[in-house]
């Protein structure tokens, strides 16, 4: 495993976690007598990009029903109408509030949002329920189990409170996500999606890999990808790829060009971390 750029956390104390960007406050006292440099750098080039007015792409994943943590982040990245952030799944489950956030997300053309395996399983349960189709194979009741056993039955509550006219949001939202998305930020190739590539060969064509391939994929911390662009997924909590040895806070994990961006937000000392594309900046909450 390499890491390709090792960022510090700032502080505990820190009242400006690099978040309040608005300000042109230097990280607290503290801060700066660790020497937290590269926060420092940071917030000044995010300062000069976000004064220059210019649009920005982050992509973040598994905010697993964290509604303020969402909202948090939407603040720190002052994230604005020319902004885009691309979610890469798992919205929903584990945590409270997962369809709330994507009643939110829904409203706002510049966030596309991605499958997961926690949307999909969705999808097949609520089907299952309300006694429709299963949009994919398999027993509704199957279906139905296994999105409890993986905290859906949380999210299911949730649902339930929707109005009618919030549900129908909700559902045709969740049937058009992509399972994955291939963009270009200044010159640099990015494929997005939830979990990564089972069974991958550089040669396979993408439409090849069935969902379950992507939704489902468990890398271990050495997979690579293409030699040509970054492979930003979610899905795997980043304390399993660095198996607890990491110190403090944890972070976004590269190998090479496999970026796990899934800092275990819903779980007790994991963050929400955000991913700068023009920048590869990292932002957490
Ligand atoms: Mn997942």
């Amino acid at each position: 495993m390499k890491l390709i750029r090792k960022i510090k956390a700032p502080c505990p104390k820190c009242p400006y976690k690099l978040g309040l960007v608005q300000t042109t406050a230097n990280p607290c006292p503290q801060c700066r007598e660790n020497r937290y440099q590269t926060y420092e750098r940071f917030q000044q080039r995010f300062l000069t990009f976000a004064e220059r007015g210019e649009a920005m792409i982050c992509v973040v994943s598994d905010i697993h029903g964290c509604y303020d943590k969402y909202r948090e982040l939407l603040k720190v990245l002052c994230f604005g109408k020319n902004d885009t952030l691309y979610v890469l799944g798992d919205v929903i489950d584990r945590g409270p509030d997962g369809f709330q956030i994507l009643l939110d997300m829904a409203q706002r053309p510049n966030v596309v949002n991605l499958m997961g395996n926690h949307e999909a399983m969705s999808v097949d349960a609520i089907s299952y329920l309300l006694g429709g189709k299963l949009t994919s194979e398999g027993d509704g009741k199957k279906a139905l189990k296994l999105w409890f056993c993986n905290g859906g039955d949380i999210s299911l509550f949730d649902f339930l409170q929707l109005d009618s006219e919030q549900k129908k949001v909700i559902w045709s939202y969740l049937l058009a996500m992509p399972l994955y998305k291939e963009i270009e930020v200044n010159g640099k190739r990015f494929l997005l999606l939830h979990g990564g590539l089972d069974n991958f060969s550089p040669e396979r064509p993408l439409e090849d890999y069935a969902a379950d391939e992507i939704l489902w994929c468990r890398p271990n911390p050495d997979t690579t990808y293409y030699a040509d662009r970054y492979v930003v997924f979610g899905h795997t909590p980043v304390q399993l790829l660095t198996d607890g040895k990491g110190s403090g806070p944890v972070k976004i994990y590269r190998n090479e060009n496999a970026i796990d961006i899934d800092c275990g937000c819903v779980f007790p000392n994991g963050r929400l971390g955000c991913l700068c594309l023009d920048t590869m900046g990292e932002i957490y909450v």
